[in-house]
């Protein structure tokens, strides 16, 4: 049994529901889970002995012009590891939770080893403001172990920071207790589709990296072929030039905007086809999430989503920005229910034997074990 401290931005965001999930599957497996955030994780939804969750509370003094987040977290983690002993502080992210659990092992009594999983959001920094590559390069070397969550991601990291390190991929993965198709025909004519219609899903937080426009023209085309409606989940600073556009295109009542939704599984459940447009994407958790819901998907070929979507198998790429080929893809495949069904299939048995929460939890389990051999 470890004990293990886990920091993770807590909102609504893959790193934050990997950080979580693998927090409530750890505990289920008998470790002792504390995690170190600013507020509750929004998928600790269940009360489980093992889990305890310590809060990183801002000081508003008025001297600080900001509130010292990343101070009170790396006290706050020093404080945890000497109380309640840990072995393993499990970080989400080099930049600032890596940098801030350096600080606390070296604040803390104890001989803590420090985990870093790296989601992408570091090189995306990097990418805006390079005077941080000294410090994501600085939170990297100085983890006991990293992990990224693709191959792509990997490389990327080693061509910006520079850093012979050794980082694991470890991919995504889901709780398959949630994710998994469920029989919910009511819900769809609750939303107003039809039994015939096709439907057609996004979901992301609408940040412009997502291309939000590119998915809503795809589904211009795919409309004049099929039958079909567009479920935009999800909000974000796009959501209002993403409402311009269908109202310009003429589709408002076939595209329908649903906002942030905690259910995800089940609008997965009546959607047909998952689109993700995205310019950049790390891994891309929203596609395994339709995988194990038997929902295939058409993916931009960037980053890490081509070692989620097996072409021509369990969905298609498409380069940046291709929304004719894009369309055309996704008309193939709605037009012929018997292709259709072929690749969710596919799509639910690749998500099971390269993805399944077993084969990750243990992959982080070995990552933990081997860093404290070297105690
Ligand atoms: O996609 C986002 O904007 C959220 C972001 C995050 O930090 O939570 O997601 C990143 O981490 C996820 C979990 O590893 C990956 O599945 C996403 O691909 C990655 N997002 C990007 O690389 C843009």
């Amino acid at each position: 049994m470890m004990k293990i401290g886990i920091t993770c931005y807590p909102t609504v965001g893959g790193s934050g529901i990997i950080a979580t999930e693998l927090g409530k599957m750890l505990a289920e497996l008998g470790h002792e889970i504390h995690f170190i955030t600013s507020s509750l994780p929004f998928r600790l939804n269940q009360v489980h002995p093992s889990i305890y969750y310590h809060e990183v509370e801002l000081s508003h003094y008025p001297v600080f012009q900001y509130p010292p987040y990343d101070l009170a977290l790396a006290s706050k983690m020093a404080e945890v590891i000497d109380r309640e002993e840990l072995d393993i502080l499990h970080v989400h992210y080099a930049m600032p939770h890596a940098v801030c659990a350096i600080l606390a092992r070296d604040i803390a009594k104890r001989d803590v080893k420090i985990v870093t999983t790296l989601h992408g959001t570091d090189i995306t920094v990097l990418g805006i403001d390079n005077t941080f590559k000294k410090m994501i390069k600085y939170g990297i070397e100085q983890s006991d172990a990293v992990t990224a969550v693709s191959k792509s991601l990997v490389k990327q990291t080693k061509d910006m920071i520079g850093t012979n390190k050794e980082i694991s991929v470890i991919y995504n993965f889901v709780n398959e207790q949630e994710y998994h198709k469920k029989d919910l025909q009511l819900i769809g004519e609750k939303y107003g589709i039809k039994k015939h219609e096709k439907v057609i899903i996004h979901i992301s937080n609408f940040r412009k990296v997502k291309r939000i426009d590119d998915v809503i023209q795809t589904f211009n085309h795919i409309k004049d072929k099929v039958d079909s409606k567009l479920l935009l989940v999800g909000d974000g600073p796009e959501y209002s030039n993403a409402v311009k556009l269908t109202e310009k295109l003429e589709l408002e009542d076939r595209v329908l905007f649903l906002g942030k939704q905690k259910n995800i599984s089940d609008l997965l459940s009546i959607s047909d086809l998952k689109i993700l447009m995205s310019e950049k994407e790390s891994f891309g958790l929203v596609l395994l999430e339709a995988m194990a819901c038997e929902v295939p998907s058409i993916g931009t070929n960037v980053g890490g989503i081509p070692e989620v979507i097996k072409h021509d198998e369990t969905g298609f790429l498409v380069d940046l920005g291709d929304v004719e080929k894009a369309s055309q893809y996704a008309i193939q495949l709605l037009s012929d229910d018997t292709l259709l069904h072929q690749f969710s299939q596919n799509a639910f048995k690749h998500a099971k034997n390269y993805f399944h929460s077993s084969i990750i939890v243990n992959q982080y389990i070995d990552i933990y074990n081997n860093v404290l051999l070297d105690k």
